[in-house]
């Protein structure tokens, strides 16, 4: 649905594009309406940007790289005004939580988690900025080598729905840290938080066309900007469908990208782990963000031995769960749009009805509104290995319980998805948990921990349909620059 109207009296007006530190509308002068996914109707509106105002924001982003005013600051000055970033952020706290809770449906204590991690991912690589050493090569006698880091030029940054403010900081900061200029295409159903980072960029003091964000649909400016000959590495993280077309884009054009691509996360409990401790890690990793994670833990595997004593302890504490809207601190927000519900309920709908047990199933909250797209979370269980609940990512607050007879089989079934992003092991043999580490196909192991997807300083990405490439940590800041080697013949 696209507006040209001006919005009714209760709706945050778009702000536009932000391109040179100033907003702009969408050449198009059309604008997106935002819904706010607890109350079911529209609450903000953002430009529809498309072709037009992406040619405008690479230009920017190629004029800040080319004269250098972004890329030749020093790596000092480039950290501190990712530092000053992250101190805005903060300084901006109550504002940012209650837009980012509001825009996405979060609890208010996710989102204050995730506006703290914001600040964290541009004071983490504003320290890191000046510390990306190069390295004295040792050859022929005669010969001066050094490999450099350099910065790849004007990046692009696709992000999804689940997490803006997070995903700004974890794809943006490395990013710029490293001196690229940079295009950020936010997701069309959530990205308000987004659009106030950029405002308060700007007030950081970075120069002109450092940061570049053109709100719009994927299709439109998605697709404008990863089709774009004009920028030379592209970030995305979204689903498998459109990371095929990121990728072959990027193909065409002859440049790299990163792919974050979801996933369905095992959490593998042996007979002899701690249940007291796992049960709740467990509970919490698939209703977080109403499973709408990458990083979900969405596959529960049981060693059969182990069934009878764990499940009646996760039914409990599962059957317990009420989702609703951020300010009545539910466990659970809704989904993220009617389009998503409607997905999720789809898989719950389709599980129910090919008759695979439901062991326990939280509820929505009396006072949630109306017209918010809840859903409530369901434990199946057990579920066959076949069933598209043991494979496909439902992207919802969906638990799916299977039993395994022994390490290799657990291993088997861990590994058995197209996906790879994240496992947790749970088990009181150290050896055991070494092996399976090794063996997983993975991006991230957690050992009698979860992290979905872990802190701001551990590198984060997946292998097979989960995607290619590292964010987070110090890993993100090589993948968002280039090595150069230098060799100089001195005698
Ligand atoms: O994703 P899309 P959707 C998975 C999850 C979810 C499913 C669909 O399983 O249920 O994907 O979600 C932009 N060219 N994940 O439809 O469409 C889009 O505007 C360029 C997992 O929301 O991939 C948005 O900014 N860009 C995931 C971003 O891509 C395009 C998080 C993601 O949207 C485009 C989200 C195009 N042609 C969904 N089409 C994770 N890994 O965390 C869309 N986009």
């Amino acid at each position: 649905m696209i507006h040209d109207q001006p919005p009714a009296a209760d709706v945050l007006p778009a702000k536009g594009c932000f391109i040179d530190n100033r907003w702009v509308p969408a050449v198009s002068g059309q604008t997106l309406p935002v819904s706010a996914p607890a109350e079911g109707r529209v609450f903000a509106e953002i430009a529809a940007g498309g072709r037009e105002d992406v040619d405008r924001a690479v230009a920017a982003a190629r004029a800040a790289y080319e004269t250098g005013s972004w890329s030749r600051l020093s790596a000092t000055e480039r950290g501190r005004l990712l530092s000053r970033l992250g101190q805005l952020i903060e300084a901006n706290f109550e504002e940012l939580v209650a837009l980012e809770a509001r825009d996405c449906g979060k609890p208010l204590a996710t989102a204050r988690a995730d506006i703290t991690a914001t600040a964290r991912y541009f004071e983490y690589y504003g320290g890191a900025a000046d510390k990306v050493h190069g390295e004295q090569i040792p050859f022929m006698n005669g010969y001066y080598v050094t490999g450099e880091r350099e910065p790849l030029g004007v990046t692009g940054h696709v992000i999804p729905w689940n997490y803006p403010a997070q995903m700004t900081g974890r794809t943006l900061g490395p990013a710029l840290a490293m001196g690229n200029a940079t295009i950020l295409k936010p997701a069309e159903d959530a990205c308000l938080t987004v659009l106030r980072i950029a405002e308060l960029a700007a007030e950081a003091g970075f120069p002109e066309g450092a940061i570049n964000v053109v709100p719009g649909l994927g299709h439109e400016a998605g697709a404008a900007l990863s089709e774009h000959p004009g920028i030379d590495f592209i970030s995305f993280t979204g689903s498998p469908q459109v990371g095929t077309m990121i990728q072959t884009a990027a193909a065409r054009n002859h440049i790299g990208c990163v792919l974050e691509l979801g996933g369905k996360s095992p959490q593998i409990v042996f007979d002899d782990a701690d249940f007291e401790a796992a049960v709740p890690v467990i509970v919490a990793a698939i209703v977080q963000n109403a499973g709408q994670t990458c990083s979900a833990g969405a596959r529960l595997l049981v060693q059969r031995s182990a069934w009878d004593r764990l499940i009646p302890m996760v039914v409990e504490r599962f059957a317990k769960l009420r989702a609703g809207k951020p300010e009545d601190t539910p466990d659970l927000g809704p989904i993220i749009s009617a389009k998503q519900r409607e997905r999720v309920a789809g898989y719950i709908a389709s599980a129910k009805a090919a008759g695979l047990p439901v062991l326990a199933e939280g509820a929505v909250q009396e006072e949630a509104p109306e017209g918010g797209f809840f859903v409530p979370p369901v434990l199946f269980g057990p579920v066959p290995r076949d069933a598209a609940l043991a494979c496909e990512e439902v992207f919802g607050p969906v638990l799916s319980a299977l039993t395994f007879e022994d390490e290799a089989d657990a291993l088997a079934l861990a590994n058995g998805t197209e996906y790879g992003l994240i496992a947790g092991v749970w088990t009181s043999d150290t050896a055991r948990a070494v092996r399976l580490a090794r063996r997983l196909r993975v991006g991230q192991v957690y050992v009698n921990a979860y992290g979905a997807g872990g802190g701001v300083e551990l590198p984060f990405g997946g292998v097979k349909k989960s995607g290619h490439g590292r964010e987070k940590g110090f890993e993100a800041l090589y993948e968002f620059s280039a090595l150069k080697t230098v060799v100089i013949k001195h005698d």
